[in-house]
């Protein structure tokens, strides 16, 4: 039985940032209300010096109605009393980029194929979420091995959001 509490979401157990570092190609995502990245959505997870996890994004947007751009994400993180819960905060290297300040959690990742991410926007007062989104991420642009796919498809049961993710490709469109 799902009760789907974000309280009682399972997260990465002794999650270690050092291994989840380096390049996550993004192969799924379940939108937020909003909408921002599109496709192409490639992150780069680093160590800094104080040993805060950051990390650089970038994907296709579009703004202003109907300005197509690639847009370039800066993103920091706070550390919290769970390893695999964090408090991003993130900007564009433009102004006119999207700005924020949320949760973001590791709810499963190998370290070397795969990683699930999930964020809560807003919990809602029955405690469900009523605004998530979540990234499904591959070490490989090629995407995800089907003995991976079989475990993603348990995280995205288990964050009560089967069914409601699209494909994210990759056509080159930030690369240039
Ligand atoms: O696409 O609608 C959306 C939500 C994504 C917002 C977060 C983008 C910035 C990420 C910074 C680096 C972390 C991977």
């Amino acid at each position: 039985a799902q009760n789907c509490q974000v309280a009682n979401i399972q997260v990465m157990q002794n999650f270690d940032k050092t291994r989840y570092a380096g390049t996550w190609y993004a192969v799924a995502k379940k939108d937020p209300h909003g909408l921002f990245l599109l496709d192409n959505i490639v992150a780069n997870f680093f160590i800094n010096e104080e040993g805060h996890m950051n990390a650089t994004a970038e994907g296709r947007v579009i703004i202003l109605n109907n300005w197509e751009l690639c847009a370039h994400m800066f993103g920091t993180f706070e550390d919290t009393p769970d390893p695999a819960k964090f408090k991003m905060r993130y900007w564009g290297v433009a102004s006119y980029l999207q700005t924020g300040y949320e949760d973001h959690w590791v709810i499963d990742t190998d370290y070397d194929n795969y990683a699930v991410h999930y964020s809560c926007r807003h919990v809602d007062d029955d405690g469900t979420c009523l605004d998530s989104y979540s990234l499904i991420f591959s070490r490989h642009l090629s995407g995800l091995r089907a003995v991976d796919q079989r475990i993603v498809q348990m995280k995205k049961t288990e964050l009560c959001l089967q069914g409601k993710y699209r494909p994210i490709v990759h056509t080159g469109f930030c690369s240039t």
